[in-house]
């Protein structure tokens, strides 16, 4: 702890406000995690990480930058971790998940902005989070309005570096994206001071399709209809520590949960009793330490099997093809890859309702919760005609619109539970 303090000083962090943000996490992530019976032993290590959460990785970070090592801070899953991990740099998640945060973010945005970007600014502003402080340059993206205007804001004392990215996906979309991954290159060469090769890119592209397939794996295991080897939560914490986490631990501590999974679907383990609902959360992402639907559902007798959300199956499904030999190759891979995501800034998004459908069918769910941070206009606008084509095939749907406050905890409880007791 001592050692977390002097850290957090030399940071420039505002210990006081901090030490409130400290004390309150040890209660929450009790009465969310360690409240659960049965869970996989390959838990202990999110939990460790958890339990020191701006402790432990940003010490490495900071020993790492000690090395000349360079830190990028990036807040969507667009941003290619390549090219940064082929120029020995390191990535870390910024995005906001906490209440905690959102204030100071109101001192200088909107108050009827989306969660997830004042929560973000705030981290910055109040100096409550050692990985803003930490990372040599951020780098945005222009996907949704509220964050591409709120990255003016986060870059009037940071370097910043901004994705232009394409709206739509026609063929020239792609060359597009290629083109700005190119130009994201040079900067990460620039700063790192690392050329880009193909050999060091290829090696990258390697290490992090092994942090998908291993993530992918944990997910595999969720599909059995009979036996649910992990709680939702706690893949939810998987992928969300995946995010700041350096990537090959990520997909060693990924594979020995996924063997602990695969053994318990064979042995008939399962975290929930028989016949427990299985339901899909899709939409906006959430955000460590954003736990709250999934333990309101979770503790409401269903189960949450599968999050269709850039913190889930958007984060690792799809690989970048290994095979390329050439620079241009590499980006063009690249590129075929990020673009197969689907995010309600694109225009149409039609693909995002066949990623929902084929996946409620691959994960066998019983029902779909698809919730929408408050304010984030793109996927609300978006919501209707989700919900429309999921009833039309069969599927219930319950839309939901939160935010990070536990102001509608007990009426998200009511409505939640009726909607699992409507599933009978
Ligand atoms: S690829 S979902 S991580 S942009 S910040 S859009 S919730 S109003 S996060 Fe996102 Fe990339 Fe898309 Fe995924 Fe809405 Fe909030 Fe905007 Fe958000």
């Amino acid at each position: 702890m001592a050692d977390n303090i002097e850290l957090w000083e030399s940071l420039g962090m505002d210990l006081e406000t901090h030490d409130m943000l400290c004390s309150v996490l040890p209660q929450a992530f009790g009465d969310v995690f360690l409240s659960q019976e049965n869970r996989p032993e390959g838990m202990a290590f999110w939990d460790a990480v958890t339990a020191d959460i701006h402790g432990i990785r940003a010490h490495e970070l900071v020993a790492a930058q000690a090395e000349g090592r360079k830190v990028f801070g990036t807040f969507c899953v667009y941003v290619p971790d390549e090219i940064v991990i082929a120029c020995n740099g390191i990535v870390t998640g910024l995005c906001g998940g906490s209440q905690f945060w959102v204030p100071d973010g109101e001192k200088v945005l909107p108050a009827n902005l989306c969660p997830l970007i004042k929560a973000s600014v705030g981290a910055r502003l109040g100096r409550t989070c050692p990985y803003f402080r930490i990372a040599d340059m951020y780098v945005g993206e222009n996907t949704c309005d509220g964050k591409k205007k709120a990255y003016e804001i986060l870059g009037q004392d940071v370097p910043m570096h901004i994705m232009d990215i394409p709206q739509m996906k026609r063929p020239k979309d792609y060359k597009a994206w290629e083109q700005e991954i190119a130009e994201f290159a040079k900067v990460v060469e620039e700063v790192t001071g690392v050329e880009l090769t193909v050999d060091n890119l290829n090696r990258a592209i390697k290490i992090v399709n092994d942090k998908r397939r291993a993530l992918a794996r944990v997910y595999d295991a969720r599909k059995n209809p009979d036996v649910i080897p992990i709680s939702g939560v706690d893949a939810l914490l998987m992928t969300q520590i995946a995010f700041f986490d350096d990537p090959e631990r990520c997909a060693q501590m990924c594979n020995n949960l996924a063997d602990e999974l695969e053994q318990r679907v064979a042995d008939g383990v399962s975290v929930f009793p028989a016949g427990t609902k299985r339901l899909m959360i899709t939409g906006t992402p959430l955000a460590i330490p954003n736990w709250k639907l999934h333990h309101i559902i979770e503790t409401s007798g269903a189960a949450v099997v599968c999050e269709e959300m850039c913190t889930g199956t958007r984060y690792f499904e799809n690989l970048v093809d290994e095979t390329q030999t050439t620079l241009e190759g590499q980006f063009e891979a690249l590129s075929n890859r990020y673009m197969g995501n689907n995010c309600a800034c694109f225009t149409p998004n039609t693909a995002h309702r066949d990623d929902i459908l084929r996946l409620a069918k691959e994960y066998q769910v019983d029902g779909i919760i698809n919730a929408n941070l408050k304010f984030c206009t793109i996927y609300d606008v978006e919501a209707r005609e989700t919900e429309r084509i999921l009833e039309e095939a069969g599927y219930p749907v319950l839309h939901i619109e939160t935010d990070y406050t536990d102001n509608d905890a007990e009426q998200l409880r009511t409505r939640i539970g009726a909607f699992v007791e409507m599933l009978g």
